[in-house]
């Protein structure tokens, strides 16, 4: 006999919300030494040594021959398509953050919307050639969830047509494909350190990328063109990472692979026990990726299910479970897109299917097992009395 659920005047399973992550932070003591030292020496931001060290570090964690670090992830991204110089039109991913798409407004170029493959929720590279046009300059591709596109095609095809590709990596921190860091595919990488990302530095973001000349402009971009006090070489913009971001960068680093292991923990015990519970779909992690665990996302297939994703999420958020439609709605039907050719439903199925059967579920370092247990057994006791919950959230 399931328990009853919160929807239906059960006791609800968290008295305290329980959110979809919580980021990692460094303890008061690791804190200490550093804070007295950048108090002391009062140098604050403007290529500092902690930021200095905190790119050495990064390079050689993802392996890449540059990197260059910002206050987002967003600027990051958005700057590196403008250092590029890529224009006219670039091909994307309507199921990600505003971000990705924002940063080609951004830079006055217009998103060409691509479907997903229904399983990996990446990019179809398999749609991307009839998206080219004379006007294309690139392809702008994420690592759903962290979850590796299809390298290797994309880059392919890219070749081929003379385009650049970038991958908005916000997700992918940590990731490695085909035994190597994730960071080395593609022409840049953007990765975000925004606090609800598995590496965090608060706020914060940086580019990976082979291009020494790459680099220089990206260096050049972040803190308004200026190489030297009399000398400005660019029309860039303030996008600096601070000497406190890169202290949290520093304590955070030495921490990733606990992390990774937690989360992983985690996700297989979470994977385990929902594969019992019927109409329940998984992301499909691409072959030879050694993931990171960054989110749980789950499928509600409504028939078997008995809920859609929507009465679901009622249910759980109700439970305390805070649990996000990470991503609905798809970019493509933002009022600023939902005009663009590449925009109509009919062109975006699996995008579209996708985005109205996801949930994504509590996943953080500090969650203990109990808790997962718990939100599985809420699942499965929605799933038992959906008959009755559809009744009570649909009567007049
Ligand atoms: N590309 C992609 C594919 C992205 O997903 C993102 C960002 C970007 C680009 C841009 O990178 P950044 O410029 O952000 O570096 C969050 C984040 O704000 C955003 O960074 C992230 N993607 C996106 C997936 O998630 P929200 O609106 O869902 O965040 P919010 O404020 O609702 O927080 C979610 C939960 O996290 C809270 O319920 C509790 C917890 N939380 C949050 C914050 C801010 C904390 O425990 N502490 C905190 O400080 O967007």
């Amino acid at each position: 006999m399931a328990r009853k659920p919160a929807v239906l005047g059960g006791k609800p399973a968290f008295n305290n919300k329980i959110y979809i992550t919580r980021p990692v932070v460094p303890t008061m003591n690791e804190l200490r030494p550093f804070l007295s030292d950048l108090l002391r020496r009062k140098w604050l931001t403007n290529d500092g040594p902690y930021i200095q060290r905190f790119e050495r570090e990064l390079r050689a964690y993802l392996e890449a021959p540059y990197c260059a670090t910002f206050c987002n992830g967003t600027l990051a991204l958005q700057l590196t398509i403008q250092g590029m110089k890529l224009s006219g039109e670039v091909i994307t991913t309507p199921f990600t953050f505003p971000a990705t798409p924002h940063v080609l407004y951004w830079n006055n170029i217009t998103p060409v919307f691509c479907d997903i493959d229904p399983e990996t929720y990446n990019i179809d590279h398999r749609h991307i050639e009839s998206l080219i046009s004379p006007r294309t300059s690139g392809i702008l591709a994420v690592h759903i969830f962290g979850n590796p596109c299809n390298t290797e095609e994309l880059e392919k095809i890219a070749r081929s047509h003379g385009l650049k590709v970038i991958y908005d990596a916000a997700h992918a921190f940590g990731v490695r494909l085909n035994g190597k860091s994730i960071a080395s595919y593609g022409d840049a990488s953007m990765f975000s350190f925004h606090a609800t990302k598995i590496f965090n530095t608060m706020e914060g973001g940086a580019v990976a990328c082979s291009d020494g000349h790459l680099y220089q402009k990206l260096r050049d971009l972040r803190n308004f063109g200026i190489r030297g006090e009399e000398e400005i070489v660019d029309t860039g913009i303030n996008a600096k990472m601070n000497e406190l971001q890169a202290i949290f960068g520093l304590i955070n680093l030495k921490k990733i692979d606990e992390t990774i292991k937690k989360r992983k923990n985690l996700f297989t015990r979470y994977l385990m026990n929902l594969r019992k519970i019927p109409g329940i779909k998984f992301q499909k992690i691409t072959d030879k990726t050694s993931y990171n665990y960054a989110y749980l996302v789950i499928e509600i297939l409504h028939e078997e299910f008995g809920l859609t994703r929507d009465e679901t999420f009622i249910c759980l958020r109700e439970e305390g479970i805070i649990v996000r439609k990470y991503f609905y709605p798809l970019c493509s039907d933002y009022p600023c897109y939902r005009g663009l050719p590449s925009a109509k439903r009919e062109l975006l199925p699996n995008a579209n299917m996708v985005s109205s059967r996801v949930l994504s579920l509590p996943l953080y370092c500090e969650m203990k097992e109990k808790d997962v247990d718990r939100i599985v057994e809420v699942i499965f006791s929605i799933h038992y009395h959906a008959g009755k919950i559809k009744k009570k959230l649909h009567q007049v």
